[in-house]
């Protein structure tokens, strides 16, 4: 029964949106961890809530057009896609990356329906993005491709609404390009984006928000494994948002980060990655994590960045892309002795790759988990910009640690409920998947 359930869940996924395989991948890993759930609850089936979650409540594709400084026209494809208002607002990142398709923002947006309802905070799930690739533009390149990409997007959102914010290729400097569009077309200053700048509406903690959120939420599985971050090996990939703050995170708690990657390649510093010399080659030069051997002759550079697996360590934070970590890798890091993975970045791991983990006794905190604390940060700037107030540092930074233990404990407590104790990627989706479908019962079917 349970079987086939996921199964005639997955034909009809198929079916209806073929090729989209990073889709297909995150409808599969929920249908499979909620399938129990379902049967238990039969007001689940009778509702049909899994099948209505699939098919996002209203999605968006258009045109981009813009003009590069040679003053050449080009076009890019934008997408948003509103995948559940059940809790709150549709809430979710803009990610801007080559390798942008319908496939992969429906895939991020649909995890971030269960993602957002796990912050205890009232979100709703969406994403969307664009394939305009912001690498070795210019900064009037990328204002003009923000400009024209918010003269569309800016009659589908509102700050009660639809809220969108960074992910890859998306941060302050673009945040601040569209705010600025959406504003000049509605003639209102409102909160209808997060990860805004501090003296314009953003939050202090935002931008440290998901790798400070990661390693808090890490930080409960360690406690649970009887040990904490002193001392401990940590490779993170990766050398954006997520990889730079959770690396402070990690070495103010006393851990060694050895190890940062970019698509290009890998770094190794035993003796500690210099994160001053990321933040000014990454945030300030926007160059490349390979030129961090020029300032640390001690340190190694590797082409090709799916080889950082092979650096033996205690935690791994994958806080780059999806599937980054396949079956190989997995076995590497297990062999080399691997105690914990934390997920910063969204599905990293293959399906393989995380029976690896779970059937080599490896502590396994999955993205949905994991990294909420970005957006859950995102929900408390929503609530301050409504106040028209700023809470300090402090005051975000306690809510954040709050409400990872939050999730943490829901995630640990469902996964019991349901006879699958330690396995925390069945805990996060069946916690948040419960959150949103008795939201959905109570409001009909709409
Ligand atoms: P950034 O754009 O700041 O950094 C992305 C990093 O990942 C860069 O180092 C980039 O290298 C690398 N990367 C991106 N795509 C690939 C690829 N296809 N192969 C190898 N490396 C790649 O993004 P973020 O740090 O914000 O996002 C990282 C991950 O975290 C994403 O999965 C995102 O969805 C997730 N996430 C982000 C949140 C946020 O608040 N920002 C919240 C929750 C999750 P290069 O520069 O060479 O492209
Ligand atoms: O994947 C994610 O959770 C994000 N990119 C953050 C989304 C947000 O609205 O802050």
């Amino acid at each position: 029964m349970a079987t086939q359930f996921v199964e005639s869940i997955m034909e009809q996924v198929v079916a209806r949106n073929p090729v989209e395989k990073e889709f297909h991948q995150a409808v599969q890993e929920v249908a499979e961890s909620v399938q129990d759930v379902i049967d238990k609850n039969p007001q689940y089936a009778k509702a049909k809530i899994l099948e209505r979650l699939v098919e996002p409540e209203r999605q968006i594709m258009f045109r981009v057009p813009w003009v590069d400084d040679k003053g050449n026209v080009q076009v890019n494809r934008g997408f948003r896609v509103e995948f559940s208002s059940a809790i709150g607002p549709y809430k979710g990142g803009l990610r801007f990356h080559p390798s942008v398709y319908l496939g992969i923002i429906k895939f991020l947006g649909f995890e971030q329906i269960f993602k957002n309802a796990l912050t205890t905070t009232p979100i709703g799930g969406g994403k969307g993005g664009s394939d305009f690739d912001p690498k070795g533009k210019s900064d009037t390149e990328v204002m003009s491709f923000c400009q024209s990409f918010m003269s569309e997007l800016f009659r589908h959102i509102g700050p009660d609404t639809d809220v969108p914010a960074g992910d890859i290729g998306v941060g302050g400097r673009e945040i601040g390009f569209m705010f600025g569009q959406y504003k000049k077309l509605t003639n209102t200053f409102a909160g209808i984006l997060t990860g805004k700048g501090l003296d314009w509406g953003g939050s202090l903690v935002r931008t440290e928000a998901t790798g400070y959120g990661l390693v808090y939420f890490v930080t409960r599985m360690l406690q649970d494994l009887g040990t904490d971050w002193k001392g401990k090996t940590v490779v993170s990939s990766g050398s954006g948002n997520v990889a730079i703050y959770a690396t402070q995170k990690a070495q103010e708690l006393g851990a060694n980060v050895v190890a940062l990657s970019d698509s290009g390649g890998y770094i190794v510093d035993p003796d500690g990655i210099k994160l001053d010399t990321v933040k000014r080659i990454k945030e300030v030069e926007r160059g490349r994590i390979k030129e961090y051997v020029d300032a640390h002759p001690g340190a190694e550079y590797h082409e090709g960045c799916s080889d950082i697996w092979t650096v033996p360590c205690d935690i791994a934070l994958p806080n780059a892309t999806q599937n980054e970590i396949d079956k190989a890798s997995a076995e590497i890091l297990v062999k080399n002795g691997v105690k914990a993975v934390g997920e910063g970045a969204n599905m990293p791991s293959t399906p393989e790759a995380v029976e690896v983990f779970q059937g080599s006794g490896v502590s396994f905190g999955p993205a949905k988990a994991a990294n909420a604390g970005g957006v859950a940060t995102s929900a408390l700037e929503m609530c301050q910009n409504s106040m028209r107030l700023n809470w300090t540092f402090e005051e975000v930074d306690n809510r954040l640690k709050m409400i990872m233990d939050a999730i943490y404990d829901q995630s640990v407590a469902a996964a019991e409920a349901y006879g699958k104790k330690g396995n925390l990627v069945a805990g996060a989706n069946i916690a948040g998947f419960v959150k949103v479908a008795d939201s959905m019962i109570a409001q009909g079917v709409v």
